[in-house]
């Protein structure tokens, strides 16, 4: 099909070419744009830097596509260097090693004029991912792997610019993701090895360095454990690029919910107004019904229990897990409300206590060793708090807390923290360093931030 052909210039993205395919496509191109501007009008959507950022975005496509090939080659080389520094250990002897990746730089390389000027022409048709009833019989993979594409675009240099995404888009995706996790279990059996990360709330950003030095989808396995959207600048782009990844290798990455996949929390903490802003009020209704279906829970060869929030006193079995029924919104209270809610303490006489949140509750260390000895669990694996080293162990090793946005908010300066599970179940930590060095008072981290 034409956009197909058209993008797919992986391997060769050379002038001649185009220029040379640009007389043949000519009439059909003028149909779509002239289809574009009434959209565009329609929708009432447009903002006026909308053109800008489309060439800022083919801009950087040809230097993206060196540096999809170059990170890996590069990261790779880094890691293997580094395993020598780390040993690996399994997660029961109690030791864990810590991997810095934070080494890892963006290339970027000058352009010409004419190159900018080539691409303006291109423009409309490279970055719009049009999926018109045409096109929806066509090759799913095709139009998936297209937006994967521009979403990877987003990025320039050290920052990330925001994408023109549209409803169509949105929606066309959401639905294929919706048709996949609703067929998933809601508590997730998953086999190693895989990296599992925690909160990214919209640093879309660092979700983008977590791929580049830890490798995309299928290389690598990945389990998500919620809270992608919300207090971040760029949710959409987050929750859009695991959705196409998980549409497109859907036993290759895991997305649980975390609290803040709930319509009552995204109205309060930006990622209703970011919908609404960027795409519509439809949309994000879309998009919570879509949260509403995520599985909760996941189970890591038996032996490691994964999810956003915690422990629960209405929790004494593990089967009690995949009788959650779905879809569903997240409870005031009970045992789903504390998948996601709760926290671990280290204050507590009682197994359980209130939690400063005003929501759920916090277990003890007793809580956890009893919980993982009776269903011979080694760890369990959960997120839901800032911790600033980027990961955090409570009752001895028997939990840990992963958070991988680092730098969260703009406001701490923690490390983001990736959990390794490797073969045998062997443990390792991968670490984000916060991108920019705050030199005002550092934010200490001594209170929950929902
Ligand atoms: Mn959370």
């Amino acid at each position: 099909m034409e956009n197909g052909e058209n993008i797919n210039i992986d391997n060769e993205p050379k002038k001649k070419g185009k220029k040379e395919r640009k007389g043949k496509k000519q009439l059909k191109k003028q149909k779509r744009e002239e289809e574009e501007r009434k959209r565009k009008e329609e929708l009432e959507k447009q903002k006026s830097n909308n053109e800008e950022e489309l060439e800022d975005n083919k801009k950087n496509e040809e230097k993206e596509i060196e540096k999809d090939e170059k990170p890996n080659i590069k990261t790779n080389e880094e890691k293997e260097n580094k395993s020598n520094e780390c040993e690996d250990i399994d997660t029961s002897s109690h030791k864990i090693n810590e991997e810095n990746n934070n080494e890892y730089e963006i290339s970027t390389k000058s352009e010409t004029v004419d190159d900018k000027k080539e691409d303006e022409k291109e423009n409309n048709n490279e970055n719009d991912i049009i999926v018109d009833d045409e096109e929806k019989e066509e090759d799913d993979n095709t139009n998936i792997s297209k937006i994967i594409k521009k979403l990877k675009r987003a990025r320039r240099g050290a920052i990330c610019q925001e994408l023109t995404i549209r409803e169509g888009e949105c929606d066309y995706i959401v639905d294929k993701a919706y048709q996949i996790l609703k067929n998933e279990d809601s508590m997730l059996k998953i086999s190693a090895p895989l990296y599992i990360c925690g909160d990214i709330h919209g640093q879309y950003y660092d979700l983008l360095r977590v791929f580049d030095i830890l490798n995309y989808p299928p290389k690598s396995k990945f389990l998500f454990l919620g809270d992608y959207v919300d207090r971040g600048k760029q949710s959409l782009e987050c929750l859009l690029l695991l959705l196409c990844l998980k549409i497109k290798y859907p036993s290759k990455i895991f997305l649980l919910r975390g609290n803040h996949e709930s319509e009552a929390l995204n109205k309060i903490y930006g990622f209703y107004d970011e919908c609404k802003r960027r795409i519509s009020v439809k949309c994000f209704k879309k998009i919570t019904n879509l949260f509403n279906i995520l599985p909760i829970t996941a189970l890591i060869d038996e032996n490691i229990l994964c999810m956003h929030g915690g422990l629960s006193e209405d929790l004494k079995k593990l089967e009690q897990l995949n009788k959650i029924a779905r879809p569903t919104e997240i409870p005031d209270e009970g045992l789903l409300c504390d998948l996601v809610w709760s926290d671990p303490s280290d204050e507590l006489s009682e197994p359980f206590g209130e939690n400063e949140r005003n929501v759920s509750v916090t277990f003890s260390k007793k809580v956890v060793e009893e919980f993982t000895e009776k269903n011979g669990l080694d760890l369990i694996c959960r997120a839901h708090q800032v911790v600033e080293e980027g990961f955090q162990f409570f009752a001895g090793m028997k939990l840990i807390t992963v958070f991988t946005a680092p730098n969260y908010m703009g406001e701490f300066d923690n490390n983001g923290g990736i959990l390794e599970v490797g073969e045998d179940l062997l443990c390792k930590i991968h670490v984000l360093k916060p991108n920019i060095e705050r030199k005002g008072k550092r934010k200490r981290i001594t209170e929950l931030v929902n």
